[in-house]
């Protein structure tokens, strides 16, 4: 064998050998010892080995040069690479991922109130039965207003109530036309809750401009009074808890006839007397009564045969006494900060 071959040999085990031994090097102590033994510039390794080229004759030992040199530069970027990983990833290059650093946590949406508040009541009236029906926001004075038994005199139409888009066309101011439109396409039995938007020109601490609403319907043959207070018992005290309190006040509305009013013991002073309910220990939570005849009669059902019952109440109302919200106008200006909570 000539002695370049031989040195190449061995040139190859030491490769190896350091290859292997840096694999089992994890740790900052054995990788210290490991550099000292393979790649130290007076003791190491190959440093000895490459010395012995001048033991070579003068034409072989360019080609031994090269193949040391670049065994030791493979050697010193494989370990420059193992240290750099020991020494932990703060310490890598800009492009290793720092695993020690807090998460960036992703920003969690949230429910808005009122569609908590809607979802809630809408799942409590299916379950009992009822069908959830939607309409257009606007509607003409017909529907809003005339088939509601609410002649052009009434005073609910005055252009301080209602917005007016032409002198035909309106914002609607509840969503009882969805109802009327129902009745109209549909024989009785009729149990529906009809939900949207609705619109009236207010702006204060309680009332907004817009605000959303559930309206209920129930007509058959022989609905009474008493089915009125049953249905709506079981949503207050399914939504509000088991123990609140109600009554029913009458009340007028010109669509229904009797008319009432209900209201829940306040459920933030337990009946004791608030800021809230106004010292009276009760909150007005919703209006109801039987379907006025007159309404019956104009979407052409029999009222010797039929009878119904109708209620109506705003979804912010609600929302605000469940999840203490003490600012009606909080649920629209889309505050994050409140929108989080
Ligand atoms: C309230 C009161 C109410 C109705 C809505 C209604 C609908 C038809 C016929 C008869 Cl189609 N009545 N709706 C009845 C009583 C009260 O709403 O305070 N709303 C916020």
């Amino acid at each position: 064998m000539s002695a370049l071959n031989e040195l190449l040999g061995r040139l190859d085990a030491l490769r190896r050998q350091a290859e292997e031994e840096l694999a089992k090097s994890d740790t900052p102590e054995a990788l210290e010892a490991f550099r000292i033994r393979y790649l130290g510039r007076s003791s190491g390794a190959l440093t000895a080995l490459m010395r012995q080229l001048s033991d070579l004759p003068q034409e072989e030992r360019p080609a031994f040069g090269k193949e040391a040199n670049l065994c030791k530069q493979r050697l010193q970027e494989a370990f420059d690479r193992k240290s750099a990983a020991a020494r932990g990833p703060a310490a890598g290059t800009q492009a290793t991922t720092d695993i020690t650093l807090p998460g960036r946590t992703g920003l969690v949406g949230h429910i808005h109130p009122i569609t908590r508040a809607l979802t809630e009541i809408i799942s409590l009236f299916m379950t009992m039965g009822f069908s959830v029906t939607e309409g257009p926001d606007i509607e003409n004075d017909y529907y809003n207003f005339e088939a509601l038994n609410m002649p052009p005199y009434h005073p609910a139409r005055d252009m301080h109530d209602t917005f007016y888009l032409t002198d035909s066309y309106l914002l609607r101011t509840h969503t009882s036309p969805v109802q009327i439109r129902t009745m109209e396409s549909q024989k009785p039995p009729v149990s529906i809750i009809a939900t949207g938007r609705v619109f009236r020109r207010d702006w204060d601490l309680t009332h907004t401009p817009m605000f959303h609403q559930v309206e209920g319907l129930l007509v058959d043959r022989g609905v009474s009074m008493s089915h009125l207070k049953g249905v709506l018992e079981t949503f207050l005290k399914a939504f509000f808890g088991a123990g609140t309190r109600i009554r029913f006040r009458p009340s007028y509305f010109p669509f229904t006839e009797p008319s009432t009013e209900v209201d829940i013991g306040c459920v933030f002073c337990a009946g004791a007397g608030c800021r809230v309910c106004k010292k009276t220990g009760w909150l007005e939570i919703l209006g109801a009564g039987m379907v006025h005849p007159n309404v019956l009669k104009r979407v052409g059902y029999d009222t010797d045969a039929y009878t119904g019952f109708a209620f109506g109440m705003g979804i912010e109302r609600l929302s605000m006494l469940k999840y203490n919200i003490d600012d009606i106008r909080l649920f629209f200006e889309n505050d994050l900060r409140f929108l989080r909570q």
